[in-house]
Order: C-alpha cells, then structure tokens, then sequence
C-alpha cells in the first residue's frame, strides 16, 4: 500500500526546465558552443555539472577543472535570474489539485529533485514549508539515476521504499525510484515506469493510482 508520494521538482510540480534551457543556451552562445532542446533533454534530472559536461561534449576546446566551476556558477546565476520571476502561477497544471487530495487522504508528500535550488523556487511557487519532507541536490551525493535522493526522501517520511510511489518527468529519476524498490509514474513521456500519465491534470489522477 502507498503512504508516501514523492515528486521531482523540475518538470513535474514546476516547469523550470525552459528556465534551465535559456540559462545554458546563454552560457554555451557566449562560449561558442552548440547548444539546443535535443541536448537540454539530456540534462533532466541530472546534476548540475554532470550537466555540464553533456554541454562541453560540443566544445572544440578542453576546459580545466576551474573553469568548469566558473561556467557551472556562471550558468547557475543567470538561471537563477529567471526562477526569481517564478510565482505560484507557475505551478503546473492540476499538481496543487492532486497534492492537496493525497494530503487530505492522509498521504505523505515529499520533493524529491537534483536541483540545489529546490529552496528557493519552493519559496517563489509558495510551496516553502508545504511537503512533509524534501530530499534535494544540497542532501545527496549522487545524482538521479543513483536512488539517493528518493531513498533519502523515503527515510525522512519514515517510509519503506515499496510505500513509496515516485512522480517523475526524466528517464534517469524513474530508474532511480525503480533503483529505489518504489513504484513509479512518469509524466511527459519519460520512459520505463509502472503507470503513465501525459501530466498531472487529470483529475485525482495520483489517487486513482494508489487506490
Ligand atoms: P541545479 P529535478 C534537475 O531538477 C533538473 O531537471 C536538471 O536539469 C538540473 O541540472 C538539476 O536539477 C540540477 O539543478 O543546477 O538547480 O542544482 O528535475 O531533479 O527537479
Ligand atoms: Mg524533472
């Protein structure tokens, strides 16, 4: 039986992924480097400067360790300049719905993202102090497809992981809740999950699961 529903952040409660997109368009034009959707694909739900060296496979120079950091933090603060806009507006099609019905059927709610920003665009959807726990890229040191984040999620609910179902957008987060022992249902086309749904907006679609 499912006590606990664990969301990925990007993609899923929140569309930061055009945010992410237009952060590393900008970085990779300004170095030079090919850069369009078919790569930023590649980058959800993995880790920030695993991200970047997806990037920098299209760049006709090697980068030394310190100048990596130096695009990794030169990216992350123009993506930062765009999630500062975010509002609860920005909140998904029918997720606030669907987060609310599992709360009121005493189901537990947790993030679960690879993102070190999870605080503060939970503090500009207006999500900050809403989940009963969240497991994000400051807590973990592997990133999606390694089961941490969720693991981690799992134990702070004070869940077993087959409690556990994990709502995902990317490949590399449902190989990890699978990794995981959880069960999985994957939005937007992210493959090899136990149930699919295009979105989160049909109605009570999380509840239907879970019955
Ligand atoms: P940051 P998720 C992931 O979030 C994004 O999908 C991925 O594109 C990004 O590189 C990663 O967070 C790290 O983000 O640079 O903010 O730490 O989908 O796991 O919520
Ligand atoms: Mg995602």
């Amino acid at each position: 039986m499912i006590k606990a529903v664990l969301f990925d952040l990007d993609g899923v409660i929140v569309s930061t992924d055009r945010c992410h997109y237009r952060a590393w368009k900008r970085m990779a034009d300004e170095e030079g480097i090919f850069f369009d959707e078919k790569i930023n694909d590649r980058l959800r739900g993995v880790s920030r400067m695993a991200s970047l060296e997806i990037v920098l496979e299209r760049a006709s120079r090697t980068y030394t360790d310190a100048e990596k950091a130096a695009l990794a933090e030169r990216k992350n603060d123009y993506y930062k300049d765009l999630i500062r806009e975010l509002t609860p507006a920005d909140i998904l099609p029918g997720a606030m719905e669907n987060l609310t019905e599992l709360r009121e059927n005493g189901i537990l709610v947790a993030v679960g993202s690879s993102s070190k920003n999870t605080p503060l665009i939970l503090r500009q959807i207006g999500l900050d102090g809403f989940f009963d726990a969240v497991s994000d890229g400051n807590n973990i040191s592997h990133s999606k497809p390694d089961p941490e984040v969720f693991i981690k999620a799992a134990q702070m609910l004070g869940a077993d992981p087959a409690e556990c179902l994990v709502v995902e957008d990317a490949d590399a987060g449902i190989e990890a809740g699978r990794r995981g022992g959880m069960q999985t249902l994957s939005v937007k086309g992210a493959k090899g999950a136990d149930h699919f749904a295009p979105d989160l907006s049909e109605y009570s679609i999380l509840r239907q699961i879970i019955r």
